[in-house]
């Protein structure tokens, strides 16, 4: 076996683990303004520091989350002891990884799609972020959905950009992980994301085939198969497992290394319910785990409220969120055990 291919299997071996997801904290400006809004936070240098280190230092954290998606800005910051947070990481047991994406902007002549940006100068960056302890790299890609949305041309191009960051990556022995999200917001049917999913996954899988990307030594994250949140009907955890099963057991080849998903706006405890069902529906040719933000923040980030008086009880909740969904990645989720501490 190559260097190159050892390095990126160590990687893949250090995130794959029984039990264990990824914590997804790598909230670009904007995004983690509007979640700090929530709760009354600025969002200042400083508090994302602060907050950061907060779910880093979470003491056993490592014992459920097995990686860690970090914004850019958070490779350079420390924790208040002076610890570089991705060594926080690494000391936890968790390895540290970087979102690479540039976020998105409307795609020309496709009204209402959007596509993600970024990959110029990507192989530059990555050997930085190699440098500041990232193994692992994320580009997520988003599509709208309605009668008509996401159109070929969106679904195409987007597969392509996922395609090329995935084969850089590689490249740069850094493990890639393929977030396509197929959006929540809307009222499409369950049948709706079921459709629009099974073409996004299958374009994916052919544009990563054609780039030559290494399908055992990536990671894919999908959003899970939901009627949109305004749609009239919605469905059972039942109905979303085995609808997210079939569309991924249609389009994902076996041999990827492992499937984390987003938790895309599901509350904290659908997402872990759901992720169980997943689990339960019978043997599965990839690991499926969690890569949540959301689902695994916004429990802490509402005990936290900005205040370190708070630090303890946040930390507490976010280790719940994390127990809850190391169970349900191993289909073993009590929802009973909510009401535990
Ligand atoms: C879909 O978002 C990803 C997973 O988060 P959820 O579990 O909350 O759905 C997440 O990693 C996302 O990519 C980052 O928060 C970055 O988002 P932005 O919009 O800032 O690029």
């Amino acid at each position: 076996m190559s260097t190159l291919r050892q390095e990126l299997q160590a990687t893949i071996d250090a995130l794959v683990q029984e039990g264990k997801g990824l914590l997804a904290a790598d909230e670009s400006g904007p995004t983690i303004a509007k979640r700090f809004k929530t709760v009354g936070i600025e969002s200042t240098e400083e508090n994302r520091r602060q907050w950061r280190s907060l779910l880093l230092g979470a003491p056993g954290l490592g014992e459920f989350v097995s990686g860690v998606i970090l914004y850019e800005e958070t490779l350079g910051q420390k924790a208040d002891d002076g610890e570089l947070l991705p060594r926080l990481a690494e000391r936890q047991g968790i390895v540290p990884g970087i979102k690479v994406d540039k976020g998105k902007i409307p795609l020309v002549n496709a009204a209402g799609d959007e596509i993600t940006q970024g990959l110029d100068g990507l192989a530059e960056r990555l050997e930085h972020y190699k440098e500041q302890g990232a193994r692992f790299a994320k580009w997520r890609a988003v599509y709208n959905v309605s009668d008509t949305l996401p159109s070929r041309l969106a679904i195409e191009t987007n597969a392509e950009s996922l395609a090329c960051y995935a084969a850089i990556c590689q490249e740069a022995g850094v493990v890639p992980i393929v977030e396509p999200e197929v959006l929540i917001d809307g009222d499409h049917s369950i049948e709706r994301c079921a459709e629009v999913t099974e073409a996004v996954l299958h374009e994916v899988f052919h544009a990563l085939h054609r780039h030559g990307v290494a399908l055992e030594l990536m990671l894919l994250k999908p959003s899970m198969v939901l009627p949109g949140k305004e749609h009239a009907k919605q469905a059972s955890i039942d109905e979303v497992a085995s609808s997210t099963v079939r569309v991924l057991g249609r389009t994902v080849p076996p041999v990827v290394a492992g499937v984390f998903f987003l938790s895309g706006g599901q509350t904290p405890e659908q997402a872990t319910a759901h992720l169980d069902a997943i689990n339960r529906t019978g043997r599965r040719p990839w690991p499926l785990s969690f890569s949540y933000a959301r689902a695994l923040q916004e429990p802490p980030l509402k005990a936290w409220r900005g205040q370190s008086a708070n630090v303890g009880e946040a930390r507490q909740a976010l280790l719940k969120r994390a127990r809850l969904n190391g169970a349900a990645a191993r289909g073993r989720y009590d929802a009973a055990d909510e009401k535990k501490g």
